[in-house]
């Protein structure tokens, strides 16, 4: 399969030698342009100069969130001002927000890979797409928007309005691909359900991203919808923005532009190399920035790379969906929980549905409790409800080793958002 976003001179065989040109040129602009490289990279002893191969990408400290709030408001910029045409920002779960700078061959650059996207789910200029998330500082809309043009397609560039002005859109306008955030799929998805909207409308395809969405929200969109092909996309505002892959037309993980940037995937604890297939966090370093270049970013995200050929053809590289972060780990009594865990046990049980909230709270005591609220799917008897929270509960703590008091809630109680969703509460500290 060809692609015709690749580099300029380029074809898969070429990407170690593009990778290292991009690396070192990165490395160098970034030592002599910006102080917070340049002190970390005297730091740990290492010149540009000593990067000669690939390897030497692990002699690179790697660069955190932390590095990016200390250096606040202009934390890793390597370019004069004047040569700055936008920033963007990103919420930041704790603390300042990330800002990132682009130039314009930044957003050039930003421009191809999300057109690449488009390409690799085989839209045509033909295509209208409604745009449904965030515009401004985020760097959602504006994406998406971008890669829209660049590609040729007509973008519907509606933002997150209500579904009310989403349904008329895409019926008036025939919108042919809904990209959102997974909850805003969702939600969507059972507006157009619970209209009745399904036979009157065009849509084809969904792309989205932004959040972790399971097995069971996927089934669900595409039932409701019958639309077919659902695209993940990842991205984060530290590389650009979304776009930095996207899940193929075979539907097994997301292929990633190796040609922008270098994808490792390390074990948290001890920061050495994940056995290929094994899940440990992603960690980026830009091969073309200028604005605000990264050297091994760590993201926080949790996932793998497959390293088997995809059976789509396609032979860019390809990691996993994002299977969550790092820092959405809670502790239950002294087990470690990531909520995909959660997840992965409700899409085994056939009365829940894929939403659902953690409630953790301190009883007076002192003994800590987790509530799990859960949509259960259609109708039932009470004693079907008394049943299904009773299997879910079984599950939860045959899986993940903890008891939790399973509380079943009608189906669509719990809020839907077209942000991204918060599933755990945890008010033991008092909040
Ligand atoms: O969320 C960019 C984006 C917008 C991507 C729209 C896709 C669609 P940030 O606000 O900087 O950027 O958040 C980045 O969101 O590190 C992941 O933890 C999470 N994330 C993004 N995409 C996915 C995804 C945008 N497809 C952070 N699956 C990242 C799971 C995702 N998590």
């Amino acid at each position: 399969m060809s692609i015709s976003f690749m580099p300029v001179r380029g074809s898969v065989e070429d990407l170690p030698a593009l990778q290292l040109q991009g690396l070192k040129w990165t490395v160098s602009h970034a030592y002599n342009n910006s102080p917070l490289y340049r002190r970390k990279l005297d730091a740990a002893h290492v010149a540009p100069t000593q990067i000669r191969s690939l390897d030497d990408l692990q002699r690179l400290p790697f660069t955190t969130a932390k590095d990016l709030q200390e250096d606040y408001p202009f934390p890793l910029r390597a370019v004069p001002f004047e040569k700055i045409v936008r920033i963007h920002a990103s919420s930041g779960t704790t603390g300042k927000r990330k800002v990132l700078c682009y130039t314009q061959k930044d957003i050039d650059d930003w421009a191809n890979m999300f057109a690449r996207c488009f390409e690799m789910a085989r839209l045509t200029t033909a295509d209208r797409v409604q745009i449904a998330v965030g515009y401004g500082l985020w760097t959602a809309g504006v994406g998406f928007q971008l890669g829209c043009e660049r590609f040729g397609a007509m973008a519907v560039p509606v933002g997150p309005a209500n579904t009310e002005m989403h349904c008329q859109l895409l019926e008036d306008l025939q919108s042919t691909v809904f990209c959102s955030t997974a909850s805003m799929a969702i939600l969507i998805a059972e507006e157009i359900e619970r209209r009745g909207l399904r036979d009157r409308l065009c849509l084809k395809k969904f792309i989205f991203g932004a959040e972790r969405h399971s097995a069971k929200m996927r089934e669900r969109i595409r039932n409701i919808t019958g639309v077919e092909h659902l695209f993940d996309i990842p991205g984060l505002t530290e590389l650009y923005g979304p776009g930095t892959g996207l899940e193929c037309m075979a539907h097994q993980g997301v292929h990633y532009w190796a040609d922008y940037y270098i994808l490792e995937i390390i074990n948290p604890e001890t920061l050495e190399p994940a056995l290929p297939g094994e899940i440990g966090e992603m960690v980026v370093t830009s091969l073309r920035k200028e604005g605000s270049p990264v050297i091994r970013y760590r993201t926080r995200d949790l996932t793998r790379l497959l390293p088997d050929p995809c059976p789509c053809g396609n032979p860019l590289p390809r990691h996993d969906h994002i299977l969550g972060r790092s820092d959405d780990m809670f502790i239950f009594r002294a087990v470690n929980i990531y909520p995909g865990q959660i997840e992965h046990v409700l899409g085994q049980i056939p009365g829940a549905s894929s939403e659902y909230q953690v409630h953790l709270q301190r009883r007076e005591d002192g003994r800590d409790i987790m509530v799990l609220k859960v949509e259960r799917l259609g109708g039932g008897a009470p004693e079907a409800q008394a049943r299904l929270a009773q299997d879910i509960s079984d599950e939860v703590r045959r899986q993940i080793m903890v008891r939790a008091q399973v509380e079943i809630v009608e189906h669509g109680s719990l809020p839907r958002t077209e942000r991204k969703s918060k599933r755990v509460f945890d008010y033991r500290n008092g909040f």
